[in-house]
Order: structure tokens, then sequence, then C-alpha cells
């Protein structure tokens, strides 16, 4: 792999076709149980472009009263769907972790979709890394370091590409500037789907 962050690990290219496949037919099955929503900023309750959904003992959810784990869709009120074996598979391949994920975040990004530069502080566990899977159309991924205002570096992370944001990186500001549609055929239209797959919990 590439370091393109001290700890943060890049495999361009990882996860071949037919295991891009599996992982989108998973991710389908995933969301007719629990469908995207729309999260939405807390105090203001503006809604991000990202739409989501989550499988795994606990989901990131957003809206108007704050950013939160819990173990139920916000509109169903269903718990989560279990995480596909593949996922747990890819988590004890490439996390470096002992213990299994507990949250799979599932990121929809419409051509027009951004994610705003920002930090992931609503575990209750850094020790454990991140573990990203991009699926369908490239997104230009914009990476810095613990502070706003460090310089960043940008990448394109194409479709199967594995990302791994550990140590030093864990707590690095980053974001996705946008995403470049048509580049891809794995989704059969344009856009792009995120999967990070997280510990939530103190250890
Ligand atoms: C660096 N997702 O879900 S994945 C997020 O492409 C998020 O959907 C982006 O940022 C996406 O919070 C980026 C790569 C990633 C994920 C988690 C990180 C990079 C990270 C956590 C810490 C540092
Ligand atoms: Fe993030």
């Amino acid at each position: 792999p590439m370091e393109i962050a001290p700890d943060a690990l890049w495999w361009p290219g990882r996860l071949d076709r037919p295991a891009q496949e599996a992982l989108v037919e998973e991710v389908r099955e995933v969301l007719r149980a629990a469908p995207l929503f729309q999260p939405a900023m807390p105090r203001t309750g503006k809604p991000l472009s990202v739409r989501m959904s989550n499988c795994g003992p606990l989901g990131w959810v957003a809206d108007a009263s704050g950013y939160r784990y819990q173990p139920f869709h916000p509109e169903t009120r269903e718990p989560w769907p279990p995480m596909p074996e593949t996922l747990l598979r890819l988590w004890a391949d490439f996390s470096g972790s002992a213990v299994p994920p507990e949250a799979c975040l599932v990121n929809w990004y419409a051509p027009d979709a951004r994610m705003g530069l920002h930090q992931d502080r609503d575990e209750a566990d850094f020790s454990a890394p991140v573990l990203s899977v991009s699926l369908g159309d490239t997104a230009v991924f914009r990476i810095g370091g613990e502070a706003r205002t460090d310089s960043t570096r940008s990448i394109r992370l194409e479709s199967g590409d594995v990302l791994r944001l550990g140590g030093r990186s864990r707590l690095a500001f980053h974001g996705v500037d946008r995403i470049l549609p048509g580049t891809s055929t794995l989704l059969g239209v344009e856009g792009r789907i995120n999967l990070t797959l997280r510990r939530v919990t103190a250890p």
C-alpha cells in the first residue's frame, strides 16, 4: 500500500471487479432493509448532500439534535441489518484489529454531492482504525492533518480502492471535494458508494 498521510494506507484497485460486484449486491440488500436517509446538520437542520444508511450493531446518524451512533434506523426505527460476511472479512484482512467492526456507514454520493472537510470524532475509541471501501464513480478525496489549517493533499479514490485510517491519521481532517460522474460502470448509474467500517465503543 501507499502511505498518503502518516498511518493512512491506500490500496488502489485492491478489489477486483467480481469482488466489487459482490459488495454492491450486499449493499443493495442492506439498503432494502435500511433505506438511505438524508442526514442533517446539528442545530441548523441543513441537509447534508450525501445520503446514508448503516449496517452492523451501531449506525451513525445526524439530525438537528446532533451527531451520534444508535442501534436503529432514524426513520423506520428498525435495528440496522447485520454486517455482511464480506465486510467482516475485509475488516479482518485490512484493519489489523482483533475485534470485529461495530458500524458500517454506507454513504451515497449523487454526482453533485460532496463532503466538507471534517474530523471523525463521534466514536469513543480512536485506537481502532477506520476502513474505507470505494465503489462506483471516482471521488476527489482530500486529507490533511489534525488541525484544520494543516496542509492537505488530494487523491482520486476509484472503485475498488481500500483505505485504512489509523494511528496518527485517525483524527486527520478529510473530505470529498467532488465526484467525477461517468468514471465507473459498476453501479449502472452515476454516483458513488463509500463504505466505512469502524469501532465505536470504548475498548
Ligand atoms: C480519514 N467518508 O464517512 S472515506 C466519513 O468518501 C467520510 O465517504 C468519506 O469521511 C467518503 O466520515 C471519506 C475515507 C475516510 C474515512 C474516515 C476517516 C478518511 C478518514 C477518518 C479519519 C481520517
Ligand atoms: Fe469522515
